[in-house]
């Protein structure tokens, strides 16, 4: 498997600004008919050659003639003897027979694409590169009853009958695009309609295209859509281009959804939602992503990326861009919080482990790999600092000019950069060491004060480990947002200013401070950093009840558990007393709202807790976090259970203020059976019986679950039947299993494996099973190696199907070299076994063998 590597990028040699495309649609035998209009770009006599992957050639053309054309690889080569030519293909493909779900495939009778990165040469030959951009016609065909609707890219520009039970259709798309963009569906769908009028006055044809059967479940996503909509000419003063706006729901996909021009196509789970089979953080997803896709439309479809070394260009603007909508529609300090939980818990192990990478990656051997936490959230991270440090206005600035210079082009990381600073007036060159190199900055803080002179000295001090291929790493600019906090009067003492650490140490001074200060640094978490303050006993209790902050407030009481929690899996002493007593005084709170009181409270998962210690014993970890949520349910019974109380929550109320209750509630709930099984056990039933709600059903289960309670079967079973027949309810019922916190749970996924209702080829039921046992983080590390065993059986099945899924799988064998020494060599047998394997795919082979080394 050879590596592709960003320093050897080169312009294309050959451009195809037109293309033609006519489908004749069968999911067995599809034939593809393809022309060409291709220019030779530049001074060189290099042949045209056209990648294609799985695709049986019948004919090749060139400028009418029928040739004969050579093949290097995969790829087709022409030798093409003027600047210009015609090229015409006829392909046939198998959209039944493909488990990737790459390139078109069948799903429950629709077909459909999928095409980022490099799945457009799965249906034709194609330079299939994104910064080939090119203008698009389609023309598709199909039976009419089994494939009544007929769509592409762009306007609908013909269509009509055949007589023989088939019907055609013809698409347009203005704006031209690279290959990764392009889709196509073919399916008995049934559309929820509605429209949107730009700011300048053009109406847009909105369609969310179901089964007939979940056009009620479309309703959230319409509204998420014209809030999106609306959001983005507000806030970056972008407007949809095009007169219609389609979205398309499909239940086997890889990802969440994807943003092709003008007809995004979506995972069902990120489209369908009701009251009875959707919790609030499915309604929250399917938010983010259907912003997050419309969003492309300008930071992705109008402004691409020239290589896919530059993915962040659009994928950390854009889920920057969908982190600061729903931070807009919903709370802003719970959206934060969501957002550094998701990044603590996947992009610091993945910058910590073997498969460590930049935001903007000098190589990969399959690119599906390189969709990660670090490309995306990482991303995300450094586009806000640059964001923290400009403000708001000279951000702004700063995107209006990207938007403008780059439209219609396929542009870099520093083009992006570039654009910031000429718009803004600002040098942020200092920032690029962020998309270079890898690994998660570690500062340390030390504040001195010195009340005879008032003076306070902030210690600041910054080092990054190394990461495969980076030994030595250089200092990074951390935007830190640093406050003091008085001790005595528990409010600020020196307002917040922004400290910019740039070198390996730095020290600041505060005057006139009179109290004892409290450090409250990194507020809003300014840098993706992991931050060690030194500090006094008692600091972190005063911070949890005084920072102004919500997020430092947050982490206060977070790191006061965290300390707790590996003193005892350490084996150390640990005082629960300080925890409680915190945990309590913030349940009690009247200046907080229940979503924030939620968060707070929640444990620091296993993980986590894990990422903290040299050498992971898992039962330790375990044992040292359970025994602090029966401490928590012990002590704080009454308050959690006048927050269980907490009133003002119909099922039907999405408002973030109800959302917020039934989180607590749920949280509340949990503490409570860790407290007093029985009790939990019992309230839990209630609840579940009783609810109107998925969140609350489902929350209830989730407790129940880990119990040895006659209400655990009774409620599974119960779940079961009632939901057997929605798929992606179906999804949580394995998920929960998955997740429980119990012995059995090992023998639990073995037995799910087998159930009439598991599918390996559906990526959402896979990732409800074996991604979710995967970060069960004390069943999966259960010491006699079954739940590796287990995931590595399910990685190597899965990978004869549908390879991308597969090395998704990958990441928890990762951690091998820091747990203790029985389970690290287990976990290190797997990873050979992966690799080991016959007919294993390059995707596969990446993740394994990088984990190994
Ligand atoms: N751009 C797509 C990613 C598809 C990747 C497939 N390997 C989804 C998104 O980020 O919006
Ligand atoms: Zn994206």
């Amino acid at each position: 498997h050879v590596a592709t590597r960003r320093e050897d990028y080169r312009p294309p040699d050959w451009l195809v600004p037109e293309i033609s495309l006519d489908f004749d649609l069968d999911p067995q035998r599809t034939r593809v008919r393809a022309s060409l209009e291709i220019v030779r770009n530049g001074d060189h006599d290099r042949p045209l050659r056209l990648d294609g992957d799985e695709l049986t050639l019948i004919s090749a053309r060139v400028d009418g003639r029928e040739v004969e054309p050579g093949l290097d690889g995969k790829q087709l080569v022409l030798d093409l003897p003027g600047s210009r030519a015609m090229v015409e293909t006829e392909v046939e493909i198998a959209p039944a027979a493909n488990t990737k779900l790459m390139g078109l495939y069948a799903s429950g009778g629709i077909l459909c694409t999928q095409c980022e990165a490099e799945g457009f040469r799965r249906i034709t030959f194609f330079p299939d590169r994104p910064d080939v951009l090119s203008r698009y016609r389609v023309r598709m065909e199909a039976d009419k009853d089994r494939f009544p609707i007929l769509l592409s890219n762009g306007n609908n520009i013909a269509a009509g009958e055949e007589g023989d039970g088939r019907h055609w259709a013809q698409w347009e798309d203005p704006f031209p695009k690279p290959s990764y963009l392009f889709a196509l569906v073919a399916g008995d769908l049934k559309a929820n309609s509605d429209s949107f009028t730009t700011m300048s006055g053009r109406k847009v044809a909105l369609n969310i295209w179901v089964r007939e059967a979940d056009l009620p479940k479309t309703a959230h996503a319409m509204e998420s859509l014209k809030l999106a909509m609306a959001w983005d000419e507000k806030v970056y003063g972008r407007e949809y281009d095009l007169d219609l706006f389609n979205i398309v729901a499909v239940a086997d996909f890889n990802m969440g959804a994807m943003e092709n021009k003008g007809l995004n196509i979506f995972n069902s789970a990120y489209v369908l939602a009701d009251q009875e089979t959707a919790t609030d953080a499915d309604f929250d997803n399917i938010s983010r992503v259907v912003a997050h896709e419309y969003f492309h439309n300008w930071s992705g479809d109008r402004i691409t990326c020239r290589d896919w070394f530059q993915l962040s260009l659009k994928e950390g603007f854009t889920v920057f861009r969908d982190q600061s909508f729903s931070a807009d529609i919903g709370s802003a300090p719970v959206k934060r919080i969501d957002d550094v939980r998701v990044l603590r818990a996947a992009q610091f192990p993945e910058d910590a482990g073997p498969l460590a990478h930049a935001v903007r990656p000098d190589s990969y051997i399959e690119i599906s790999n390189f969709y990660t936490a670090t490309v995306y959230n990482k991303g995300a991270e450094l586009i806000r600092m640059m964001a923290t440090v400009l403000g708001a206005e000279k951000f702004r600035a700063g995107t209006d000019l990207y938007f403008d210079r780059h439209d219609g082009e396929a542009a870099t990381c520093d083009d992006f950069v570039k654009a910031l600073e000429d718009g803004s007036g600002v040098d942020l060159s200092a920032f690029k060491i962020w998309y270079s190199q890898a690994g998660t900055p570690k500062v340390s803080a030390r504040l001195q004060h010195d009340p005879q002179t008032r003076a306070a000295t902030l210690h600041l001090e910054q080092r990054v480990d190394p990461t495969p291929g980076q030994p030595d790493k250089a200092p990074m600019p951390i935007p830190l947002r640093t406050a003091l906090i008085g001790e005595d009067s528990c409010a600020e003492i020196a307002a917040e200013q922004l400290v910019l650490l740039e070198k390996a140490q730095a020290t600041i001074e505060f005057a006139n401070v009179a109290e004892p200060p409290l450090l409250s640094i990194n507020r809003g978490f300014s840098a993706p950093i992991v931050l060690t303050v030194d500090r006094r006993p008692g600091e972190l209790e005063r911070l949890a009840q005084c920072d102004t902050d919500p997020f430092s407030r947050y982490e206060a009481l977070q790191e006061l558990m965290m300390c707790a929690l590996v003193a005892s899996a350490t084996g150390a002493a640990a005082d629960l007393e300080p925890v409680t007593r915190a945990v309590g005084a913030t349940l009690r709170s009247d200046a907080l709202d229940a979503a924030f009181k939620a968060e707070a409270i929640l444990l620091p998962s296993e993980p986590l807790i894990a990422d903290r210690l040299d050498v992971v014993d898992p039962d330790a970890v375990h044992e040292s976090r359970e025994a602090l949520r029966r401490a928590i349910g012990n002590e704080l019974r009454d308050d959690l259970a006048s927050a269980y109380g907490t009133s003002g929550a119909p099922g039907h109320d999405l408002s973030p203020a109800a959302k917020g209750v039934r989180r607590l509630r749920n949280v509340a709930l949990a503490l409570i059976a860790a407290g007093d099984e029985r009790v939990g056990a019992t309230l839990a039933h209630r609840q579940f019986m009783a609810a109107d709600n998925m969140t609350d059903r489902q929350a209830a289960l989730g407790t129940l679950v880990s119990l040895d309670a006659p209400e655990r079967d009774q409620a599974l079973a119960a779940f079961y039947d009632r939901f057997h027949d929605d798929p992606l309810v179906l999804d949580k019922w394995f998920a929960l299993q998955a997740a429980a916190q119990r012995r059995e749970t090992v023998d639990e996924v073995q037995r799910l494996a087998h159930h009439p209702d598991f599918r390996i080829g559906n990526p959402n039921r896979l990732r409800a099973l074996a991604g979710t046992f995967g970060y069960n983080h004390w069943a999966f590390h259960s010491p006699d190696g079954r739940g590796y065993r287990f995931l590595t059986d399910m990685i190597l099945d899965a990978d004869k199907l549908n390879p991308q899924v597969a090395a998704r799988l990958i990441p928890p064998f990762g951690r091998w070299r820091r747990f203790e020494p029985k389970r690290g060599e287990l976990m290190r047998e797997s990873l050979e076994r992966i690799v080991g394997a016959r007919g294993l795919s390059k995707d596969v082979y990446e993740q394994a063998s990088k984990s190994l080394a």
